[in-house]
């Protein structure tokens, strides 16, 4: 009996000596990297719509937590092979997964739609190649290496802080560039928008530009309206475009209402199609409602996803018949500072 118990002492404390090591070694193996989700300039305007750096290489067993960024939201997400990328970000995958979820491919992980300051960690505990995508846009991609511990990893943390760095420097150069071009020669909202009326002012809703990596894809937005501020005279008409291939914007007088992807117009109007498709309202007062729904540039065709019809609005237009002042915001990006006003002279 005491031989026994002596043994069985021994070997429990062999097994827990030999489980120690064993945990120890999968510690040291087990590696958190670092990474960012979106980032944006000190007034919100600029907002980079990127994994920062969007391709990692790490071993399986390791982990990435992911730091957001951006008052812009976005959410971490790895779909699985075959699943079809959802519609309604809101919901996750669906469902969301808490923070520190493991993802081998066989089930997807998603955090929910987050913003600055947040953050949300992934463990992948099996090697494979696997694609980090954003719910919330649609253009903004990524890739993940997960590689067998016993083979070298190309870079190290300081290295993807520096790609990171790099990424988002080319990204927010761009924005100056067309913010610069956008502001100061005026051109862009005439250039793009449809001269259907003589007496039509432009404003640009939004300026954009995607960038691509070997692993991926990403994009600079403007969040905001060129031009913000237009004075026209009453019976006049102005036009708004969105030149961001990513990101879309609504234009919106007075409530917001709770359905954002439509077109609403209380009380007293309605909002209209023009022959060419944009939506058109008139605003008779400055207490009406008047919201133009989803406006974006037109949405990519996909290999292998039959022809849709026109969508969503690219043009909204909104005729003025009565002078006053007329603020309006985008209902997405109100947070980030969109805003402009018309002031309509008699
Ligand atoms: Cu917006």
């Amino acid at each position: 009996m005491k031989v026994r118990k002596t043994f069985q002492t021994r070997f429990v404390l062999v097994a827990l000596l030999v489980a120690g090591l064993g945990f120890s070694n999968a510690v040291q193996a087990q590696q958190n990297w670092n990474a960012t989700v979106g980032a944006q300039s000190a007034n919100m305007s600029k907002q980079a719509v990127a994994f920062l750096p969007n391709e990692i290489w790490i071993h399986a067993g390791d982990s990435i937590t992911w730091t957001f960024a951006s008052g812009d939201i976005h959410s971490v997400t790895f779909l699985t092979v075959g699943q079809v990328y959802p519609f309604d970000f809101t919901q996750g995958c669906p469902p969301m997964t808490p923070s520190g979820s493991p993802f081998d491919g066989s089930s997807c992980v998603s955090s929910a739609p987050l913003t600055l300051g947040q953050t949300y960690q992934v463990i992948f505990p099996a090697a494979g190649n696997y694609e980090i995508v954003c719910l919330v846009h649609a253009q903004m991609f990524g890739t993940i290496h997960v590689l067998d511990p016993s083979l070298p990893l190309p870079y190290d943390q300081a290295s993807y802080d520096e790609q990171a760095k790099e990424q988002l420097k080319a990204l927010l150069e761009d924005a100056d560039l067309r913010q610069h071009h956008a502001e100061h020669q005026h051109s862009m909202a005439d250039m793009f928008s449809a001269k259907v009326s003589s007496s039509m002012k432009s404003v640009t809703a939004g300026v954009g530009e995607i960038a691509a990596t070997a692993g991926g894809q990403q994009s600079f937005s403007l969040v905001r309206f060129i031009n913000n501020t237009v004075t026209i005279h009453a019976g006049h008409t102005v036009e708004w475009t969105n030149l961001d291939p990513e990101i879309g914007h609504t234009i919106t007088f007075g409530t917001v209402p709770q359905d954002l992807i439509d077109p609403s117009c209380s009380p007293n109007c309605v909002v209209t199609t023009d022959p060419d498709g944009a939506l058109h309202a008139t605003i008779t007062s400055t207490q009406q409602n008047v919201h133009s729904g989803l406006i974006a540039a037109l949405l990519e065709d996909e290999p292998g996803v039959p022809q849709g019809p026109v969508y969503p609005p690219t043009r909204f237009r909104v005729t003025f018949t009565t002078p006053g002042t007329y603020p309006y915001v985008c209902a997405f990006h109100d947070n980030l500072g969109m805003d402009g006003q018309v002031i309509v002279l008699p």
